[in-house]
């Protein structure tokens, strides 16, 4: 066979459309070359006003869709500006193809325009950088490509096509390669099973490395076989269905006080695909000496900071293997009412927040969420972002993502405007379910030129914004270091003492005029406001509803927080073993 292209573009969307791939984001360079070839192509390229939206947008698509996102951007700043998308899509283990420009061989080195050396600036943030220098290389670059993104633990791949590359034929010799075939899973591993059988106070702990691999609620059925406690990692949300008796809310750093009897009863922690990372080991985490079984797919991503056997292996599979070992058996009927308890009490303690702060005239974030999860239909997906207000949607139950819903998350990163922007991605991978992006104002502002661009296509992801007039969690830490009143402020003056713009004054927000906005004023006004704002994004608009938020109002013990969660560095290797970190979560 000879398939011959008249440019390596047009080979590129033809590998594209032989994957089905449908949606492409980016922002090509001067070269126009990608455009022209995606011009009648069935794939839909979603034009970004700035490289890093692009590459955020397009990881919140492959967590969502579960499949392998395209971008393609240009070259020199396009590139540098692209890394902090990398650096994301790393960090959460998303495959993703990147599409850069580069100097063409002859100009190398030779002071040309844009020119920058981008393969070793990329390298450390992907599975694999590669230049295509030779049309022939094209075909075999992108197989690839596509193969190393998918392959084993997922990641980012960069493939650069140089400017004179551009203008060259392509021909195909042979089809496209297909998927790799997988061999047998793992074992069930006599040394975990053992361990397994042998516990009478275990936890099970899921990580985002369990996306899309818990078919038929196997790790709810593992929980129930053998007693144990169900928490999350903040990326593993969604994953089990929260509303599940076992669960207990998220580990680390934003594990429910309530739990923490859990975590500090715990003769066994089993982790699913995790790399257990400072958030979600910090202070809800199990005592010293408590062995850690750890699933994962990849050795990369087992931790070695505690002991106890790992499994390699695909984790879906993994439990599989072990439910069918193991047999019928009568759980941990004592465990499982403490864990009873401890969800109760966590759910009393909501319920009385939650009461309290309906006498007052104040709108809370709490209330927002708990509206929220009366009017968004049970298949959501919420979108979650980095800053100081939004932290309650991480505190269980404030938020529960049961069965039918989603999340998604910054990974351990946690690169402000990631969510505002992955959000896009998101709708354009589940067009069907609702998207509700729930963001810091600061976030939303940081891209809100690629918000502009979802409204104008029509993306229709609702935003609920947490106005508070600037960068809440570095003010803080301002505040929290007695540099209060000082020269230095994080936040808009009028951030502190007014509750927004008034009647007929304009939003400090910068919304496009093709998204519905609203402000709300009082909190009367919330249910109705966003009700509208669901059903207005159902119909393809963007929708931003404001909300007025006051600086003080954070998950509680999250304001006493260092950036660098002081203890955990110097504890070597028990978070929990510290009071302060119980005191941080009271
Ligand atoms: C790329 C990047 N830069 C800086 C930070 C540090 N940072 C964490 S939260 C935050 C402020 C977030 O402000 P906003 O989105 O308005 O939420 P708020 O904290 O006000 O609730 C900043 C700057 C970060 N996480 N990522």
């Amino acid at each position: 066979m000879e398939i011959s292209y008249p440019t390596p573009w047009h080979a590129v969307v033809d590998a594209l459309v032989h994957r089905g791939v449908s949606t492409v984001f980016g922002l090509p360079g001067d070269d126009l070359g990608a455009l022209h070839a995606l011009q009648e192509a069935p794939v839909r390229m979603l034009l970004c006003r700035d490289q890093r939206s692009a590459l955020f947008m397009a990881t919140g698509y492959a967590m969502q869709a579960g499949r392998t996102a395209v971008c393609v951007v240009g070259k020199g700043p396009a590139v540098a500006n692209a890394v902090t998308g990398l650096l994301e899509a790393q960090s959460s283990g998303v495959p993703l193809v990147v599409l850069a420009g580069g100097t063409a061989a002859k100009r190398r080195d030779s002071g040309a325009f844009q020119e920058l050396d981008q393969l070793p600036l990329v390298r450390p943030l992907v599975k694999w950088a590669a230049r295509v220098d030779h049309p022939s290389r094209l075909v075999p670059v992108l197989d690839r490509a596509f193969l190393l993104a998918a392959s084993g633990a997922p990641g980012p791949v960069y493939v650069e096509l140089p400017d004179d590359l551009l203008d060259q034929e392509v021909v195909r010799t042979r089809p496209w390669a297909q998927e790799p075939i997988l061999a047998g899973a793992a074992g069930a591993a006599p040394a975990a099973l053992e361990l397994l059988a042998g516990a009478r106070r275990p936890v099970v702990l899921v990580g985002g490395g369990m996306r899309g691999r818990n078919e038929e609620g196997r790790i709810e059925a593992l929980a129930e076989r053998i007693g144990a406690a169900v928490f999350a990692t903040a990326s593993g949300r969604g994953v089990v269905d929260e509303r599940h008796p076992a669960f207990g809310g998220l580990a680390g750093l934003y594990s429910p006080a309530e739990l923490q009897p859990v975590w500090e009863g715990a003769d066994l922690l089993v982790t699913l695909g995790s790399r257990l990372e400072e958030t979600a080991t910090y202070s809800g985490f199990v005592g010293e000496g408590v062995p850690v079984l750890q699933v994962n797919l990849d050795a990369g991503g087992l931790s070695t900071e505690y002991p106890g056997p790992s499994v390699l292996g695909e984790g879906g599979a993994v439990v599989a293997h072990w439910l069918e070992a193991l047999g019928s058996g009568a759980g941990q009927p004592e465990w499982t009412a403490t864990v009873a308890r401890c969800r109760a009490e966590a759910r009393a303690a909501v319920t009385a927040r939650l009461a309290e702060m309906a006498g007052s005239a104040t709108l809370h974030v709490a209330e927002v969420l708990a509206v929220l999860e009366r009017l968004a239909p049970a298949d959501r997906i919420l979108v979650q972002e980095n800053g100081l207000q939004d932290m309650w949607s991480y505190f269980f139950p404030h938020w529960v993502c049961g069965a039918e819903a989603g999340s998604i998350v910054p990974s351990e990163q946690t690169t402000l405007g990631f969510g505002a922007a992955a959000a896009g991605g998101v709708k354009l991978a589940a067009p069907e379910r609702p998207v509700v992006a729930f963001v810091g104002d600061g976030a939303f502002a940081m891209v809100a030129n690629d918000v502009s661009t979802l409204a104008r296509e029509g993306v229709g992801v609702t935003y609920v914004v947490l106005r508070n007039r600037g960068y809440g969690w570095l003010q803080c830490q301002l505040d929290q270091h007695g540099t209060a009143g000082g020269r230095f402020r994080f936040l808009d003056e009028r951030g502190l003492d007014e509750r927004g713009p008034e009647e007929g004054q304009e939003s400090s927000l910068p919304v496009h005029p093709a998204a519905w906005h609203a402000v709300v004023r009082e909190k009367a006004a919330l249910g109705e406001l966003l009700g509208e704002a669901l059903r207005e994004s159902a119909k393809g608009r963007v929708a931003v509803l404001e909300v007025p938020v006051t600086i003080d109002d954070a998950p509680p013990g999250i304001t006493e927080l260092d950036g660098d969660f002081p203890g955990a560095a110097q504890e070597a290797t028990n978070p929990v073993s510290t009071p302060v970190g119980t005191e941080q979560h009271a």
